[in-house]
């Protein structure tokens, strides 16, 4: 059965201080879309992230793919437009190591990932420890709300992520309701009866082409919402070549919004 709340009942209920500002902060700006800013130079993703702003409810980054990466030059900048445009920051980082060592990755190196991320997100191949490192890395560094999202299922074609692997994430996800917030992945896994209101965010979403040619897949905004999505993650189709973000911006949130009011009017 899908989910008839609204995302402002929601909000309210939420035992997640993440979750509970993502919640509400989409149904004030009236979307549901995370732009996915995959570009390789700090000029051209804060540009298009201040164009896209007005249309968004969080940008997910990419942060070790921009070539000229300073923490001052890029992080400082989008936090600010963050502020400006109300929007979240989710690093797509899919930490996959250790306990241990996803401690310091969150939380060290170049990117500093626990400072400025307000959501990051975790692969549950090495086991329920990496929760427990993430975790503790965050409550390290920062007084901010922190939320992670386990990786389910993957938009790509021949995805190992399926069947008793998937389940056996959603059961590493039950362990922890405050800090995990919901999945990344390609469909609702319930759990309102068990007391967790998963966040559940879809990738491989386009409007006008069913794929890259490099194994991604594409399914419409109306389909993804069929299948319990809460949040839609749009890459190329916003920026892609020969595109306007802001006409696509408009357009990916209209879409969005319709499909969702389409669930919890229906
Ligand atoms: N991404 C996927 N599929 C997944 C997961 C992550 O596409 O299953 I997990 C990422 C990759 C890219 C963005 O950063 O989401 C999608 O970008 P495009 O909309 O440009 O394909």
């Amino acid at each position: 059965m899908l989910k008839k709340a609204t995302y402002s009942e929601r909000a309210q209920h939420h035992k997640s201080e993440v979750a509970k500002k993502l919640l509400t902060l989409m149904e004030e700006k009236k979307s549901n879309l995370c732009a996915s800013i995959d570009v390789r130079s700090t000029s051209e993703f804060l540009t298009l992230v201040d164009k896209l702003g007005p249309f968004i409810c969080m940008v997910k980054t990419h942060i070790d793919i921009i070539d000229d990466f300073t923490y001052e030059g890029t992080i400082i900048p989008l936090v600010e437009l963050s502020k400006k445009h109300k929007f979240l920051i989710f690093e797509d980082r899919k930490f996959a190591d250790i306990g241990n060592t996803v401690k310091a990755q969150y939380s060290g190196g170049a990117f500093k990932i626990a400072k400025w991320a307000d959501i990051t997100n975790a692969h549950g191949v090495t086991g329920s420890g990496i929760v427990h490192g993430l975790k503790q890395a965050a409550s390290e560094t920062t007084k901010e709300p922190r939320g992670l999202l386990m990786l389910a299922e993957l938009s790509s074609k021949g995805s190992l992520a399926q069947g008793e692997y998937t389940q056996k994430t959603v059961e590493i996800a039950k362990e922890d309701k405050e800090f995990i917030i919901g999945f990344i992945s390609q469909r609702d896994f319930g759990g309102y009866h068990e007391g967790y209101d998963w966040l559940i965010m879809t990738p491989g979403v386009g409007l006008d082409e069913k794929g890259d040619g490099l194994g991604q897949q594409y399914r419409t905004v109306e389909d993804v919402f069929s299948t319990g999505t809460d949040l839609i993650i749009v890459g190329r189709g916003l920026f892609g070549k020969g595109r306007d973000p802001e006409t696509e911006g408009r357009r990916y949130q209209d879409a969005g919004w319709k499909a969702y009011l389409n669930r919890v009017n229906n």
